[in-house]
């Protein structure tokens, strides 16, 4: 893929997959650290939305950690912005054109952390002018830590990773979410999981979208969708999957942006076919 024009990777001569590297190790040693002792245990939009002040310490430190380094760049995290999703559509709107811009989920899975479930993982991604250029997703449970950059390929361990190969949805292993909106969101993603269950191998949800995009890209998993999430839950993993060679859209098939909420994410093959498993059960949003 062509690289956007005038995008830099480094500033000062710092390197801003480095920095996005080293502040999800930092990050997530600090999360795996504090695993079970959280003391306080909050609710956002519903009893099911989960915050302890691991989730905000964590947010803190990564954004001390970037802003030392960048200070003139944009920052959009999860706990800077007020629950729900009208917020979260705004808060990325007043940033989205940012020239340079870091989304960071500083716990994806925080009902995992809070249950000692070991699979959260820390997202950090930086966009340029609204287009991810670098996407870092580190569980430390496991110690892997995926990385990707924009027409550079997509890595764990230092070693390329690709999506698997699966040809037909017969074939696949899928994830999805439970949202935590009972009322409006989580009857489609219901009708989704009726409809798409019966048509692959198996269906997961491991509790953490960033994570599951990882598994696309490393071929742990064949695809992934879930209705109504927020930026932070799916800009790094976009890019990590796109740059191991699969495809991200929403649900009813428009190319992955920083503003798509209900998201399709595949190693390809079984794209077009996840997509119309979704529309005919009626389960691509909540319009
Ligand atoms: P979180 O742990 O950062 O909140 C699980 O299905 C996925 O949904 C996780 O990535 C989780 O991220 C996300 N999630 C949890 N509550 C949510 C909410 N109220 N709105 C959108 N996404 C949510
Ligand atoms: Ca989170």
């Amino acid at each position: 893929m062509a690289e956007p024009i005038n995008v830099h990777y480094s500033a000062s001569g710092k390197s801003f997959t480095a920095v996005a590297i080293n502040t999800a190790a930092k990050a997530g040693e600090w999360i795996k650290s504090k695993l079970g002792a959280y003391t306080t245990l909050g609710t956002k939009t519903s009893p099911a939305d989960l915050v302890t002040e691991i989730d905000k310490g964590s947010e803190k430190l990564i954004k001390n950690l970037i802003m030392t380094h960048f200070p003139e760049h944009s920052f959009l995290g999860e706990e800077g912005v007020e629950p729900g999703p009208l917020a979260s559509a705004q808060a990325l709107e007043s940033v989205r054109d940012a020239d340079y811009l870091w989304i960071v989920d500083p716990i994806d899975g925080t009902t995992n952390f809070v249950h000692g479930f070991p699979f959260f993982s820390v997202s950090i991604a930086l966009a340029f002018k609204g287009e991810v250029i670098v996407g870092v997703v580190y569980d430390p449970s496991r110690d892997e830590l995926f990385v990707a950059e924009k027409g550079k390929g997509a890595y764990l361990r230092g070693k390329p990773i690709h999506v698997s190969s699966e040809a037909a949805l017969a074939e696949s292993l899928l994830a999805t979410g439970f949202p935590t909106d009972p009322v409006a969101a989580l009857p489609v993603n219901m009708r989704g999981l009726t409809a798409v269950l019966p048509r692959v191998r198996n269906i997961r949800n491991g509790g953490s979208a960033a994570l599951h995009l990882a598994y696309i890209a490393a071929g742990r998993l064949s695809g992934f969708w879930e209705i109504n999430l927020n930026a932070w839950d799916l800009a790094a993993g976009s890019l990590l999957v796109q740059e191991a060679g699969g495809r991200v859209t929403d649900t009813t098939g428009q190319e992955y942006h920083l503003g798509v909420r209900n998201i399709v994410a595949t190693s390809g093959g079984i794209h077009g076919e996840l997509i119309d498993v979704l529309k005919q059960a009626e389960a691509t949003g909540m319009e």
